[in-house]
């Protein structure tokens, strides 16, 4: 008796989203470099639980977020069945054909579900945020980048707002931090011409903090992390929210939340040891968080 041929299971993808610690730093790292590890719908929501995660588990006290292989991340995965459009059936209907129209599909709805949780929980966290980004970082994925507290980029790696050629305006938060980190007019050369700025250039614009050797970038980010880390988390985290907040105030009313943050701060735990080990001669051991 012979029995039908059985199709193969197909080889489970690897696990898009690697996770690991070094000491106090949680390390992700995007990995689907056969697509240049662009966002599927799965790799999104294991970012974002890994992000939670890190956010809760009190034992962090910095997160770096790389890639690997030859890219940072290409942004929207474009064939992720969640998003790539439809086609109504026709007879005879073949690509290219202007009779085989495409189904719109919301496009919107997938940044509310998806993006906008994300970019939330990144500019969120209540430990700082590296990122290294170690090749091109197209779309979402160069707004991702951009939404950490600091970046640093291989000489190699460049960005481009990719949304342009494809019918689309920057999203994941890339219209408030291109504006904000490298002012309008380059903003607008960045969304509307999609071209990739090279990483030193994109140092030289303060779109990130600095472009380093290819072979020194996940040495010289994790030494950043790890630096961040032995920091005074709390303090850290509200320093970022008086910058951000900062573009939005008057001079007085930043003056006046300055005031209050170290109001707060004035009376935490790590305050009171950093004043107190500076006036011993010692090193401090922060805790907050
Ligand atoms: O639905 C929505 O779109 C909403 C969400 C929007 C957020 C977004 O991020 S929109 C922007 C989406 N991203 C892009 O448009 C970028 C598309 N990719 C590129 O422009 C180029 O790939 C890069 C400039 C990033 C890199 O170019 P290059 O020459 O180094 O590599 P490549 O040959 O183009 O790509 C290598 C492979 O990755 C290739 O696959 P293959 O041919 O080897 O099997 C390519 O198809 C794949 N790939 C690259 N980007 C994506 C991708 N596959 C799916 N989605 C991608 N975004």
């Amino acid at each position: 008796m012979s029995t039908a041929p059985t199709t193969p299971p197909a080889a489970p993808e690897e696990a898009p989203l690697l996770v690991s610690t070094e000491g106090a730093v949680r390390v992700l790292t995007l990995n689907r470099p056969q697509a240049l590890n662009a966002f599927t719908t799965g790799l999104l929501s294991q970012l974002r639980l890994a992000l939670d995660d890190a956010a809760h588990d009190m034992n962090v006290r910095a997160v770096l977020i790389t890639g690997a292989g030859r890219a940072f991340c290409a942004g929207q995965d474009l064939s992720d069945p969640h998003i790539k459009p439809e086609f109504d059936e026709h007879a005879g209907a073949a690509d290219g054909d202007p009779a085989r129209k495409p189904r719109a599909k919301d496009i919107g709805g997938l940044l509310d579900h998806y993006y906008i949780p994300l970019a939330l929980r990144l500019r969120n966290m209540p430990v700082p945020t590296v990122c290294a980004v170690n090749g091109v970082a197209a779309g979402a994925g160069a707004n991702f980048a951009l939404g950490c507290d600091l970046v640093l980029a291989g000489q190699s790696a460049s960005f481009l707002q990719a949304f342009s050629k494809i019918g689309l305006v920057p999203d994941c938060g890339g219209t408030w931090l291109l504006t904000r980190l490298v002012g309008r007019a380059r903003a607008m050369h960045l969304a509307l011409l999609g071209d990739k700025l090279p990483a030193a250039e994109a140092q030289a614009w303060g779109l990130i903090a600095r472009c380093v050797a290819d072979a020194e970038l996940q040495s010289e980010a994790m030494a950043t992390a790890q630096k961040l880390a032995k920091l005074p988390t709390h303090a850290l985290v509200q320093t970022r929210h008086a910058l951000d907040a900062s573009m939005d105030l008057e001079f007085e009313d930043a003056l006046k939340l300055e005031a209050r943050l170290q109001s707060q701060l004035g009376y935490a735990h790590d305050y009171l040891e950093g004043a107190a080990a500076f006036l011993s001669k010692r090193a401090p051991v922060f805790k907050d968080r």
